[in-house]
């Protein structure tokens, strides 16, 4: 038997393209290009892309949980370990200033969200090129994603561009218009860290209501640019 899901999740059938639903119809303008910006309290900014390849590939085997309560078990992700890429390329090159732990990712979408590295250290967090042996494409956030399965799928930012590195929490909110107490400065699964402030008995069944309607949205938008490319 497979053990208990986290608390206030559960099982959904498929895994599919989801987010917030103003996200919906902001497709990645260059999901088969990689270059991540590397800045924010840094002694260096860089761009990196090929280096990447330099570092150990390595694939896993994990469940994923969306902050709506929906859960998909048991997804295979290959990419690189964030903790290597973070030794390897950020602390040599973009040389990082004392206590500039808090991160941000920035997807090529426009969206945006916050994690703690001493979180993105740990040995399941990967940035991930490939989902079940196939390439993430528009619906899981090529050309890279972020895969922490300790932490909710709001963190698991795709389409990654930017990878920002301050000091604390001042250039940084979740992105507009929607509230920055979504972002809880954690976000662990096991805690059910939704979100800053809000208990969980109000968010379980607001965030559970919302997530059709997401989804569907999420959908369309795929199913509309599917649609543009075979008329052209
Ligand atoms: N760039 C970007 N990353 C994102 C989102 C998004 O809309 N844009 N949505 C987040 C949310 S809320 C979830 S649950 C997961 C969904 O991942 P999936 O689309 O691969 O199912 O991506 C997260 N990362
Ligand atoms: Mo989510």
């Amino acid at each position: 038997m497979k053990p208990a899901l986290p608390p206030g999740q559960h099982e959904h059938p498929s895994f599919d393209r989801f987010g917030l639903g103003r996200f919906a119809k902001r497709l990645a303008p260059s999901p088969d290009t990689l270059t991540l910006m590397i800045s924010g309290d840094v002694l260096h900014p860089i761009e990196v892309a090929d280096e990447l390849a330099s570092l150990e590939r390595v694939s896993q085997v994990s469940d994923f949980h969306c902050v709506t309560t929906w859960s998909y078990r048991d997804l295979q992700w290959s990419g690189v370990r964030f903790s290597d890429f973070y030794h390897q390329i950020v602390l040599r090159k973009a040389v990082p200033e004392k206590g500039a732990e808090f991160v941000v990712f920035r997807g090529q979408d426009g969206y945006s969200v916050s994690m703690q590295l001493k979180d993105l250290l740990a040995d399941d967090v990967l940035l991930a090129d490939t989902l079940d042996g196939q390439g993430l494409g528009l619906a899981h956030g090529a050309p890279l994603r972020l895969v922490a399965p300790a932490h909710y799928g709001y963190k698991n930012a795709k389409h990654i561009a930017a990878i920002e590195f301050w000091q604390d929490r001042r250039n940084y909110r979740f992105p507009l218009p929607y509230p920055d107490l979504m972002d809880h400065p954690r976000g662990r699964v096991v805690f059910e860290e939704r979100a800053r402030y809000l208990p969980n008995w109000f968010i379980r069944p607001l965030y559970q209501l919302l997530a059709p309607s997401a989804r569907r949205k999420m959908r369309e938008a795929l199913e509309a640019k599917a649609a543009m490319q075979s008329d052209t």
